[in-house]
């Protein structure tokens, strides 16, 4: 049960026994994503000061080019996983293939991956809005004590044992799920730690903000257009307020404690959307159900996807249950 301005630890500790089969690698597994959270977040918070903005002059395996923030977070959280050995494999967004963890013993007794967005957001990195960092976490399906394979990491959302986020916004948050509920933890930077500031987070089962980049407008399926029309349309609480961050990670989190919806939708020009399915779509809609909320392709719900690529895209709608759902029935309704 959470207790306000609990620490993240003592809320780890005290929880530990509601996760069946936890042995503490678990809870040990969030505790290094706790430190890898703090150390990236002291160079995101100093971004502006230093020679880390602006691109490594590398592109990652989505053609996007590499913010020195976005190498360097994919840096530290591969390397505090590795070190801490608590893992058996890593998939990135910022790695072509996953990473095969093999302990000092040279075998993978570990029974959980993670995979993950270091740095979501990371174009907004330079004008200092908001970014964040988002991971996933299953048990591996293969057998104990041999190389993680393909299929470990190709599992469908519904899953994960774990999944969650960190926003590096005016405050810096971790916000989490093991299946009991979404719980937000506070950075007090003075002193390093994290505390309970928003326990059993919910989605409002009904909003008044549509998070969608309109831009796209003209590109967008007929059904997306419909809805986007609905929410402007003057009746009943609407017109709804339109915001857009253009960072999945604080669209999400504001919605969430707001309502709302969250939609990047397939268009003629991706025609799978553009959020990764493995480390974007998959741990949200996690959260979202653990909110209260829902997440879906618009035909179907995002974790009962069975993935076929690492990198592989999807369109996501995502946020209040019944937000969802008349998105849903303008996309269903509607024949292109
Ligand atoms: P666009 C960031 O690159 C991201 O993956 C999400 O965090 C964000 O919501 C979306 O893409 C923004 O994409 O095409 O609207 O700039």
């Amino acid at each position: 049960m959470a207790k306000q301005n609990q620490t993240l630890g003592e809320f780890i500790i005290e929880n530990q026994e509601e996760f069946k089969y936890s042995s503490g690698e678990l809870s040990r597994l969030i505790n290094s994503i706790r430190l890898a959270a703090k150390v990236v977040n002291h160079e995101v918070n100093k971004a502006g000061l230093v020679d880390i903005l602006g691109a490594a002059g590398e592109t990652n395996v989505q053609g996007e080019d590499q913010q020195k923030l976005d190498v360097y977070a994919n840096e530290i959280f591969i390397k505090t996983l590795t070190n801490r050995e608590i893992v058996c494999g890593i998939a990135s967004e910022e790695e072509d293939d996953y990473i095969t963890i093999t302990g000092r013993n040279k075998k993978n007794d570990n029974k959980y991956i993670v995979l993950m967005d270091p740095l979501d957001g990371s174009s907004n990195i330079d004008v200092n809005v908001s970014v964040g960092t988002i991971f996933s976490i299953y048990r591996r399906v293969t057998p104990p004590g041999t190389p993680v394979t393909l299929d470990d990491f190709l599992q469908p959302g519904k899953n994960q044992v774990a999944a969650g986020y960190i926003v590096y916004g005016t405050s810096t948050m971790i916000v989490y799920s093991t299946g009991h509920g979404v719980n937000g933890f506070t950075l007090n930077p003075a002193i390093g730690t994290y505390y309970l500031s928003h326990p059993n987070m919910q989605y409002p089962e009904d909003g008044n903000i549509y998070s969608v980049n309109e831009g796209n407008y003209v590109h967008f399926p007929q059904g997306v257009k419909d809805y986007i029309k609905y929410c402007q349309k003057e009746e009943g609480n609407r017109p709804y307020s339109a915001r857009y961050i253009g960072s999945l990670v604080s669209d999400f989190h504001r919605n969430m404690i707001k309502g709302g919806i969250y939609i990047y939708p397939n268009t003629s020009k991706d025609p799978d959307g553009k959020l990764r399915l493995l480390y974007e779509c998959n741990p949200m809609a996690y959260l979202a159900e653990q909110a209260n909320g829902s997440a879906s392709n618009g035909f179907e719900r995002i974790l009962d996807i069975q993935p076929t690529k690492l990198h592989q895209r999807v369109p996501f709608f995502c946020g209040s249950k019944n937000m969802v759902a008349k998105a849903e029935e303008f996309m269903q309704n509607s024949t292109s």
